[in-house]
Protein backbone atom coordinates (compact mmCIF):
# COMPACT_ATOMS: atom_id res chain seq x y z
CA UNK A 1 0.00 0.00 0.00
CA UNK A 2 1.70 3.30 -0.91
CA UNK A 3 -1.83 5.36 -0.49
CA UNK A 4 -0.57 8.43 1.76
CA UNK A 5 -4.20 8.98 3.07
CA UNK A 6 -5.98 6.33 5.72
CA UNK A 7 -9.77 5.59 5.58
CA UNK A 8 -11.47 3.08 7.83
CA UNK A 9 -15.31 2.35 8.33
CA UNK A 10 -17.05 -0.83 10.07
CA UNK A 11 -19.98 -2.55 9.28
CA UNK A 12 -22.37 -4.78 11.57
CA UNK A 13 -22.34 -8.30 10.73
CA UNK A 14 -26.47 -8.30 12.13
CA UNK A 15 -27.82 -9.05 8.63
CA UNK A 16 -27.56 -9.07 4.71
CA UNK A 17 -26.67 -5.34 3.98
CA UNK A 18 -29.28 -3.81 2.12
CA UNK A 19 -29.50 -1.08 -0.89
CA UNK A 20 -29.23 1.36 1.89
CA UNK A 21 -25.90 0.31 3.29
CA UNK A 22 -24.55 -0.23 -0.21
CA UNK A 23 -25.39 3.76 -1.39
CA UNK A 24 -24.75 5.33 1.77
CA UNK A 25 -21.49 3.70 2.80
CA UNK A 26 -20.43 0.39 0.58
CA UNK A 27 -19.96 2.46 -2.45
CA UNK A 28 -17.48 4.99 -0.82
CA UNK A 29 -15.56 2.06 0.60
CA UNK A 30 -14.85 1.02 -3.09
CA UNK A 31 -14.36 4.81 -3.94
CA UNK A 32 -11.43 5.10 -1.28
CA UNK A 33 -9.66 2.35 -2.13
CA UNK A 34 -8.56 4.08 -5.07
CA UNK A 35 -6.75 6.47 -3.73
CA UNK A 36 -6.44 5.90 -0.04
CA UNK A 37 -5.24 2.99 2.39
CA UNK A 38 -8.10 1.55 3.06
CA UNK A 39 -9.39 -0.47 6.39
CA UNK A 40 -12.74 -1.98 6.37
CA UNK A 41 -13.86 -3.88 9.27
CA UNK A 42 -16.61 -6.33 10.38
CA UNK A 43 -17.70 -5.31 13.40
CA UNK A 44 -18.77 -8.34 15.13
CA UNK A 45 -18.03 -7.01 18.67
CA UNK A 46 -20.80 -4.32 17.99
CA UNK A 47 -23.08 -6.58 16.93
CA UNK A 48 -23.34 -8.38 20.34
CA UNK A 49 -24.83 -5.46 21.75
CA UNK A 50 -27.94 -6.79 20.72
CA UNK A 51 -28.52 -10.29 21.21
CA UNK A 52 -27.00 -13.01 18.39
CA UNK A 53 -27.63 -16.37 17.70
CA UNK A 54 -23.72 -17.91 18.07
CA UNK A 55 -24.11 -19.74 14.78
CA UNK A 56 -25.64 -17.42 12.72
CA UNK A 57 -23.19 -14.53 13.38
CA UNK A 58 -20.41 -16.97 12.20
CA UNK A 59 -22.09 -17.46 9.05
CA UNK A 60 -23.73 -13.72 8.91
CA UNK A 61 -19.43 -12.67 9.35
CA UNK A 62 -18.59 -15.17 6.57
CA UNK A 63 -21.46 -13.91 3.91
CA UNK A 64 -20.47 -10.41 4.68
CA UNK A 65 -16.82 -11.30 4.21
CA UNK A 66 -18.07 -12.38 1.02
CA UNK A 67 -20.07 -9.52 0.04
CA UNK A 68 -17.71 -6.58 0.67
CA UNK A 69 -15.17 -8.74 -1.11
CA UNK A 70 -17.56 -8.69 -4.25
CA UNK A 71 -18.17 -5.22 -4.00
CA UNK A 72 -14.68 -4.80 -5.48
CA UNK A 73 -12.33 -2.64 -3.26
CA UNK A 74 -8.67 -2.33 -5.08
CA UNK A 75 -7.33 -4.76 -3.34
CA UNK A 76 -3.92 -3.17 -3.37
CA UNK A 77 -5.23 -0.48 -0.96
CA UNK A 78 -8.14 -2.45 1.15
CA UNK A 79 -7.45 -4.44 4.27
CA UNK A 80 -11.12 -6.20 4.96
CA UNK A 81 -10.64 -7.91 9.11
CA UNK A 82 -12.84 -8.98 11.61
CA UNK A 83 -12.58 -6.64 14.07
CA UNK A 84 -12.94 -9.26 17.24
CA UNK A 85 -9.59 -10.40 15.52
CA UNK A 86 -7.94 -7.99 16.31
CA UNK A 87 -7.99 -7.23 20.34
CA UNK A 88 -6.52 -4.20 20.06
CA UNK A 89 -9.69 -2.70 19.47
CA UNK A 90 -11.18 -3.56 22.84
CA UNK A 91 -7.87 -2.70 24.81
CA UNK A 92 -7.95 0.68 22.95
CA UNK A 93 -11.72 0.95 23.73
CA UNK A 94 -11.02 0.23 27.84
CA UNK A 95 -8.21 2.92 27.61
CA UNK A 96 -11.14 5.79 25.38
CA UNK A 97 -13.67 4.80 28.22
CA UNK A 98 -11.70 6.95 30.74
CA UNK A 99 -11.84 9.76 27.76
CA UNK A 100 -15.43 9.53 26.98
CA UNK A 101 -18.18 11.42 29.60
CA UNK A 102 -21.49 9.89 30.84
CA UNK A 103 -23.18 12.72 29.31
CA UNK A 104 -21.83 12.49 25.72
CA UNK A 105 -23.14 9.20 25.80
CA UNK A 106 -26.44 9.76 26.80
CA UNK A 107 -27.15 11.59 24.11
CA UNK A 108 -26.35 9.06 21.34
CA UNK A 109 -29.23 8.72 19.28
CA UNK A 110 -28.60 5.26 18.30
CA UNK A 111 -28.85 4.64 22.02
CA UNK A 112 -31.67 6.16 22.79
CA UNK A 113 -33.71 4.23 19.17
CA UNK A 114 -31.49 0.89 20.46
CA UNK A 115 -32.29 1.24 24.03
CA UNK A 116 -36.45 1.51 22.88
CA UNK A 117 -36.58 -1.24 20.14
CA UNK A 118 -34.66 -3.28 22.96
CA UNK A 119 -35.74 -2.90 26.51
CA UNK A 120 -35.21 -5.81 28.03
CA UNK A 121 -32.20 -5.84 27.08
CA UNK A 122 -30.20 -2.13 27.42
CA UNK A 123 -26.57 -3.11 28.57
CA UNK A 124 -23.52 -1.52 29.35
CA UNK A 125 -22.08 -2.34 25.49
CA UNK A 126 -24.87 -0.75 23.81
CA UNK A 127 -24.06 2.41 25.94
CA UNK A 128 -20.31 2.41 24.83
CA UNK A 129 -20.76 1.24 21.93
CA UNK A 130 -19.73 4.74 20.31
CA UNK A 131 -16.37 4.36 22.74
CA UNK A 132 -15.78 0.76 20.34
CA UNK A 133 -16.31 3.06 17.23
CA UNK A 134 -13.74 5.84 18.28
CA UNK A 135 -11.13 3.27 19.05
CA UNK A 136 -12.05 1.16 15.97
CA UNK A 137 -11.36 4.45 13.74
CA UNK A 138 -8.25 5.82 15.80
CA UNK A 139 -6.64 2.98 16.04
CA UNK A 140 -5.59 3.40 12.64
CA UNK A 141 -5.00 6.98 11.90
CA UNK A 142 -8.11 7.35 9.87
CA UNK A 143 -8.36 11.09 7.77
CA UNK A 144 -11.90 9.88 6.47
CA UNK A 145 -14.45 7.38 7.30
CA UNK A 146 -17.06 6.75 4.90
CA UNK A 147 -20.42 6.31 6.61
CA UNK A 148 -24.05 6.84 6.36
CA UNK A 149 -26.10 9.95 7.42
CA UNK A 150 -27.00 8.34 10.70
CA UNK A 151 -23.45 7.89 11.48
CA UNK A 152 -22.34 11.59 11.91
CA UNK A 153 -22.96 11.98 15.86
CA UNK A 154 -20.93 9.36 16.18
CA UNK A 155 -18.36 10.50 14.25
CA UNK A 156 -18.87 13.63 15.92
CA UNK A 157 -17.91 11.60 19.29
CA UNK A 158 -15.17 10.36 17.69
CA UNK A 159 -13.77 13.58 16.92
CA UNK A 160 -14.06 14.75 20.32
CA UNK A 161 -12.56 11.86 22.06
CA UNK A 162 -9.30 12.25 20.10
CA UNK A 163 -8.94 15.87 20.36
CA UNK A 164 -9.43 15.18 24.07
CA UNK A 165 -6.87 12.78 24.35
CA UNK A 166 -4.09 14.88 22.22
CA UNK A 167 -5.16 17.81 24.55
CA UNK A 168 -3.71 16.10 27.45
CA UNK A 169 -1.10 14.33 25.88
CA UNK A 170 -0.39 15.90 22.57
CA UNK A 171 -0.54 14.66 19.09
CA UNK A 172 -1.54 10.95 18.98
CA UNK A 173 -4.57 10.69 17.18
CA UNK A 174 -5.61 11.85 13.85
CA UNK A 175 -8.83 13.57 14.35
CA UNK A 176 -11.20 11.61 11.66
CA UNK A 177 -13.65 13.54 8.93
CA UNK A 178 -16.45 11.88 8.01
CA UNK A 179 -17.28 11.13 4.55
CA UNK A 180 -21.20 11.11 3.57
CA UNK A 181 -22.48 11.36 0.24
CA UNK A 182 -24.71 14.20 -0.54
CA UNK A 183 -27.24 11.67 -2.34
CA UNK A 184 -27.49 8.43 -0.35
CA UNK A 185 -26.43 9.27 2.76
CA UNK A 186 -30.02 8.53 3.88
CA UNK A 187 -31.96 5.56 2.15
CA UNK A 188 -35.42 5.21 3.54
CA UNK A 189 -37.51 2.34 4.16
CA UNK A 190 -39.89 1.35 1.08
CA UNK A 191 -42.71 0.13 3.69
CA UNK A 192 -42.10 3.67 5.57
CA UNK A 193 -40.46 6.51 3.97
CA UNK A 194 -40.43 8.66 7.32
CA UNK A 195 -37.74 5.59 8.46
CA UNK A 196 -34.33 4.88 7.11
CA UNK A 197 -33.85 1.86 5.31
CA UNK A 198 -32.83 -0.48 8.02
CA UNK A 199 -31.16 -4.40 7.59
CA UNK A 200 -32.31 -5.62 10.64
CA UNK A 201 -36.00 -4.49 10.20
CA UNK A 202 -38.48 -7.21 11.04
CA UNK A 203 -40.62 -6.22 7.78
CA UNK A 204 -38.71 -7.33 4.60
CA UNK A 205 -40.61 -5.05 2.36
CA UNK A 206 -38.75 -2.36 3.91
CA UNK A 207 -35.42 -3.09 2.59
CA UNK A 208 -33.46 -4.39 -0.57
CA UNK A 209 -30.91 -6.44 0.59
CA UNK A 210 -28.12 -6.87 -1.64
CA UNK A 211 -28.53 -10.62 -2.01
CA UNK A 212 -32.45 -10.11 -3.19
CA UNK A 213 -32.83 -11.65 -6.96
CA UNK A 214 -34.13 -8.99 -9.76
CA UNK A 215 -37.72 -10.16 -9.51
CA UNK A 216 -38.05 -9.70 -5.29
CA UNK A 217 -35.97 -6.11 -5.99
CA UNK A 218 -38.92 -5.19 -8.62
CA UNK A 219 -41.61 -6.38 -6.72
CA UNK A 220 -40.46 -4.78 -3.30
CA UNK A 221 -40.30 -1.21 -5.64
CA UNK A 222 -43.32 -1.96 -7.54
CA UNK A 223 -44.80 -2.15 -3.43
CA UNK A 224 -43.00 0.80 -2.22
CA UNK A 225 -44.96 3.15 -0.54
CA UNK A 226 -45.18 6.58 -2.35
CA UNK A 227 -47.63 9.01 -1.59
CA UNK A 228 -51.25 10.27 -3.34
CA UNK A 229 -51.09 11.53 -6.31
CA UNK A 230 -49.30 10.64 -10.32
CA UNK A 231 -45.91 12.89 -10.43
CA UNK A 232 -42.33 11.94 -10.20
CA UNK A 233 -41.14 14.98 -8.51
CA UNK A 234 -38.19 15.56 -6.50
CA UNK A 235 -39.84 16.99 -3.09
CA UNK A 236 -38.34 15.24 -0.26
CA UNK A 237 -40.57 17.53 2.38
CA UNK A 238 -43.63 17.03 0.37
CA UNK A 239 -43.22 13.33 -1.18
CA UNK A 240 -40.76 11.39 0.71
CA UNK A 241 -42.08 8.01 -0.74
CA UNK A 242 -40.90 9.52 -4.42
CA UNK A 243 -37.78 11.17 -3.47
CA UNK A 244 -36.53 8.19 -2.64
CA UNK A 245 -36.81 6.14 -5.06
CA UNK A 246 -35.71 9.05 -7.75
CA UNK A 247 -32.50 9.35 -5.43
CA UNK A 248 -32.17 5.38 -5.59
CA UNK A 249 -32.38 5.51 -9.14
CA UNK A 250 -30.59 8.54 -9.79
CA UNK A 251 -27.70 6.87 -8.20
CA UNK A 252 -27.59 3.48 -9.85
CA UNK A 253 -28.10 5.42 -13.21
CA UNK A 254 -25.32 8.51 -12.45
CA UNK A 255 -28.30 10.78 -13.16
CA UNK A 256 -28.97 13.89 -11.26
CA UNK A 257 -32.52 13.88 -9.81
CA UNK A 258 -34.03 16.82 -12.10
CA UNK A 259 -32.61 14.50 -15.19
CA UNK A 260 -35.22 11.77 -13.31
CA UNK A 261 -37.90 14.40 -13.14
CA UNK A 262 -37.80 14.93 -16.91
CA UNK A 263 -37.49 11.73 -18.11
CA UNK A 264 -40.19 10.23 -16.27
CA UNK A 265 -42.40 13.61 -16.90
CA UNK A 266 -45.67 12.84 -17.83
CA UNK A 267 -45.65 9.34 -16.72
CA UNK A 268 -47.06 7.28 -13.93
CA UNK A 269 -45.48 6.02 -10.75
CA UNK A 270 -46.03 2.23 -12.69
CA UNK A 271 -43.50 2.80 -15.00
CA UNK A 272 -41.13 4.30 -12.67
CA UNK A 273 -41.30 2.11 -10.06
CA UNK A 274 -40.53 -0.70 -11.97
CA UNK A 275 -37.48 1.23 -13.92
CA UNK A 276 -36.40 1.74 -10.06
CA UNK A 277 -35.88 -2.14 -9.72
CA UNK A 278 -34.34 -2.55 -13.00
CA UNK A 279 -31.72 0.09 -12.00
CA UNK A 280 -31.37 -1.34 -8.35
CA UNK A 281 -30.71 -4.72 -10.11
CA UNK A 282 -28.16 -3.43 -12.83
CA UNK A 283 -26.37 -2.45 -9.92
CA UNK A 284 -26.86 -5.39 -7.49
CA UNK A 285 -26.76 -8.33 -9.54
CA UNK A 286 -22.80 -8.29 -10.21
CA UNK A 287 -21.89 -7.77 -6.82
CA UNK A 288 -24.82 -10.77 -5.87
CA UNK A 289 -23.12 -13.31 -8.86
CA UNK A 290 -19.40 -12.61 -7.03
CA UNK A 291 -20.77 -12.74 -3.68
CA UNK A 292 -22.70 -16.33 -3.89
CA UNK A 293 -19.31 -17.84 -5.59
CA UNK A 294 -17.32 -16.62 -2.74
CA UNK A 295 -19.99 -18.34 -0.25
CA UNK A 296 -19.43 -21.61 -1.73
CA UNK A 297 -15.65 -21.37 -0.03
CA UNK A 298 -15.69 -20.37 3.47
CA UNK A 299 -12.09 -22.25 3.99
CA UNK A 300 -10.92 -19.42 1.45
CA UNK A 301 -12.68 -16.75 2.94
CA UNK A 302 -11.42 -17.69 6.08
CA UNK A 303 -7.36 -17.39 5.20
CA UNK A 304 -8.16 -13.99 3.88
CA UNK A 305 -9.73 -12.91 7.24
CA UNK A 306 -6.37 -14.19 8.82
CA UNK A 307 -4.30 -12.48 6.25
CA UNK A 308 -7.07 -8.90 6.63
CA UNK A 309 -6.40 -9.79 10.65
CA UNK A 310 -2.67 -9.80 10.49
CA UNK A 311 -2.30 -6.32 7.93
CA UNK A 312 -4.68 -4.74 10.38
CA UNK A 313 -2.66 -5.82 13.33
CA UNK A 314 0.14 -4.44 12.30
CA UNK A 315 -0.91 -1.48 11.81
CA UNK A 316 -2.88 -1.30 15.22
CA UNK A 317 -0.26 -2.21 17.38
CA UNK A 318 2.32 0.53 16.93
CA UNK A 319 -0.58 3.14 17.57
CA UNK A 320 -2.03 1.31 20.84
CA UNK A 321 2.01 0.85 22.05
CA UNK A 322 1.79 5.22 21.88
CA UNK A 323 -1.50 5.26 24.03
CA UNK A 324 -0.35 2.76 26.35
CA UNK A 325 2.72 4.62 26.78
CA UNK A 326 0.95 8.41 26.92
CA UNK A 327 -1.40 7.15 29.75
CA UNK A 328 1.72 5.57 31.96
CA UNK A 329 1.05 1.70 31.53
CA UNK A 330 4.78 0.21 32.51
CA UNK A 331 5.57 -1.81 29.58
CA UNK A 332 5.62 -5.61 29.89
CA UNK A 333 10.02 -6.48 29.16
P1 LIG B 1 -28.70 -2.35 11.89
O1 LIG B 1 -30.10 -2.35 11.39
O2 LIG B 1 -28.17 -3.70 12.24
O3 LIG B 1 -28.41 -1.31 12.94
P2 LIG B 1 -27.78 -0.76 9.60
O4 LIG B 1 -28.59 -1.05 8.38
O5 LIG B 1 -27.98 0.55 10.28
O6 LIG B 1 -27.84 -1.97 10.62
P3 LIG B 1 -24.88 -0.77 9.84
O7 LIG B 1 -24.06 -1.98 9.78
O8 LIG B 1 -25.13 -0.24 11.20
O9 LIG B 1 -26.29 -0.95 9.13
O10 LIG B 1 -24.26 0.35 8.90
C1 LIG B 1 -23.30 0.16 7.89
C2 LIG B 1 -23.13 1.46 7.14
O11 LIG B 1 -24.29 1.73 6.34
C3 LIG B 1 -22.97 2.68 8.05
O12 LIG B 1 -22.00 3.53 7.51
C4 LIG B 1 -24.33 3.33 8.01
O13 LIG B 1 -24.27 4.73 8.24
C5 LIG B 1 -24.76 3.05 6.58
N1 LIG B 1 -26.22 3.02 6.47
C6 LIG B 1 -27.08 2.28 7.22
N2 LIG B 1 -28.35 2.47 6.82
C7 LIG B 1 -28.31 3.39 5.80
C8 LIG B 1 -29.31 4.00 4.98
N3 LIG B 1 -30.59 3.73 5.13
N4 LIG B 1 -28.91 4.88 4.04
C9 LIG B 1 -27.60 5.18 3.87
N5 LIG B 1 -26.60 4.63 4.61
C10 LIG B 1 -26.94 3.73 5.57
N1 LIG C 1 -21.62 2.16 14.36
C1 LIG C 1 -21.61 1.85 12.97
C2 LIG C 1 -20.71 0.71 12.62
C3 LIG C 1 -19.29 1.03 12.98
C4 LIG C 1 -18.43 1.97 12.33
C5 LIG C 1 -17.17 1.89 13.00
C6 LIG C 1 -18.62 2.87 11.28
C7 LIG C 1 -18.56 0.45 13.97
N2 LIG C 1 -17.29 0.96 13.98
C8 LIG C 1 -16.13 2.70 12.64
C9 LIG C 1 -17.54 3.69 10.92
C10 LIG C 1 -16.31 3.61 11.60
C11 LIG C 1 -23.05 1.55 12.58
O1 LIG C 1 -23.86 1.25 13.42
N3 LIG C 1 -23.34 1.63 11.34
Amino acid sequence: MNAQKTAFSGIQPTAIPTLGNYLGALRNYVALSGTHRCFYSIVDMHAITVRQDPETLRRRVRELYALLLACGPNPDNTVLYVQSHVPAHAELCWILNNFTMFGELSRMTQFKDKSAKHADNINAGLFTYPVLQAADILLYGAHVVPIGDDQKQHLELSRDVAVRFNGVYGDVFVVPEPLIPKLGGRIMSLADPSRKMDKSDPNPAGYISMLDDRDVIIKKCKKAVTDSGAEVRYDPAEKPGVANLMTIYAICTGKEPEQVEREFAGQGYGAFKTAVGEAADGVLSPIRAKALELIQDPAHLDRLMAEGAARAEAVALPVLRKVRDSVGFLPRI
